[in-house]
Order: structure tokens, then C-alpha cells, then sequence
């Protein structure tokens, strides 16, 4: 499996979104791309579509441009887990050379105003240095403080234990995960209408 999506389905060959093919965006990304979004100064951002890209080491992404979208102003936010990503960022034409950077587990990259209609890649995927670690534990939260009607509380309680994270730990060991978030409507827009 090399990716999967939230809200508005992308389709890779079509490139294409369409109203009749989404499922529910999860509303804890959604939160945290619009806390994100308006610390930046996009208070409207909607967080709309996702894509969520699996990279095991060794593993590329094309030269490409994200032109999808109908909205193409707002940001595009950019969270990277597990292993490393070298990122290739150049210019609204092939023409202009690109910039390398590190995207590290933990990163968030965030593609706005020029950037965001920017040639990206990503030639290679490099093993950190810091492998994941599962330090996550529930040990020190009280229920009552976090707000049990906030939370899938069979969720919480599975990552205080290990045993949860190994499957988890193995894939990211070897792999990469990068969630791709943008919005797809124009401002006033509730749907795609007809393309
Ligand atoms: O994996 C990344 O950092 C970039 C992914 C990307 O460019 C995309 O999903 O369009």
C-alpha cells in the first residue's frame, strides 16, 4: 500500500476530486490543522482532503505539482513520521532549480502562498537516527482531567500498554509516513458542484 485518504478522495489518475467519492475527515487532524493554520493568520481554513502517503526506505515520489484543488490559496500542511525524507522543493516551472531539505519524524512542513503551487519530490528516503520510540504512555492522566467524552477511551487505555505499539514500531522502522492535508473548496463553496 503506498497511500490512502481522508475527506475528498484524490484520484492519482484522473487527478481529479469528485463529490460522491469521500469519507469523514478525522476531526482530531482536522483540530490540529486549524490551530496550526490560524497561528498563521488562515483563521478560515478547512481542513478538506488528505492524503496520507506510506514510504518504506528506498521508495520515491515523482516531480509533481498539488494543482488539484479548486481552492489553490490556502496552505497546505505537511506532517512526517518515521524515517527521513530527503524533499526537493524548486519553482512554478521545472526550469528553476530545487532546494533539498530534511523532513524528520515529527516535522511539519507547511506549502503556502508561493510554495504552495511549487515542484516538490521526494527523492529518497534515509534511515534516522533517532528511531521511533514508544514512549507514549497514559500512565500520568487522570480520566476526569482529560475529558472522557472527548476521547475513544478503549483507545487510550490500548496505548499505555507496549505490547499495542509493536506493530506500529516494525512498520515505522523501515518506513516513512507522511499526511498531506489541504482544502479543496473555495471560500462560500460547500461542494464541487459539476466539474
Ligand atoms: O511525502 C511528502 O513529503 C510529500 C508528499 C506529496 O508531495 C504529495 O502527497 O503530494
Amino acid at each position: 500500500m503506498r497511500w490512502t485518504t481522508f475527506g475528498y478522495h484524490h484520484n492519482w489518475d484522473t487527478k481529479l476530486y469528485d463529490e460522491q467519492m469521500q469519507s469523514q475527515f478525522p476531526e482530531d487532524l482536522s483540530n490540529l490543522c486549524r490551530l496550526f493554520a490560524s497561528t498563521l493568520g488562515y483563521s478560515d481554513f478547512k481542513p478538506e482532503a488528505a492524503i496520507v502517503n506510506y514510504y518504506p526506505v528506498g521508495s520515491t515520489l515523482s516531480g509533481h505539482t498539488d494543482h488539484s484543488e479548486p481552492n489553490k490559496s490556502a496552505p497546505l500542511f505537511s506532517f512526517s513520521f518515521g524515517q527521513t525524507a530527503i524533499f526537493l522543493i524548486g519553482g512554478r516551472t521545472l526550469e528553476e532549480k530545487p532546494s533539498a531539505v530534511y523532513l524528520r519524524c515529527g516535522d511539519v512542513m507547511i506549502m503556502s502562498q508561493e510554495s504552495r503551487l511549487c515542484y516538490h519530490a521526494v527523492p529518497r528516503i534515509m534511515r534516522t537516527q533517532t528511531p521511533w520510540s514508544s514512549t507514549l504512555t497514559n500512565e500520568n492522566a487522570d480520566d476526569a482531567d482529560i475529558g472522557s467524552h472527548l476521547l475513544d477511551m478503549d483507545l487510550f487505555q490500548n496505548v499505555g500498554e507496549p505490547n499495542f505499539w509493536i506493530p506500529f514500531s516494525n512498520y515505522i522502522g523501515d518506513s516513512r509516513i507522511n499526511i498531506n492535508v489541504r482544502q479543496v473548496l473555495n471560500p462560500g463553496d460547500s461542494n464541487l458542484g459539476t466539474l
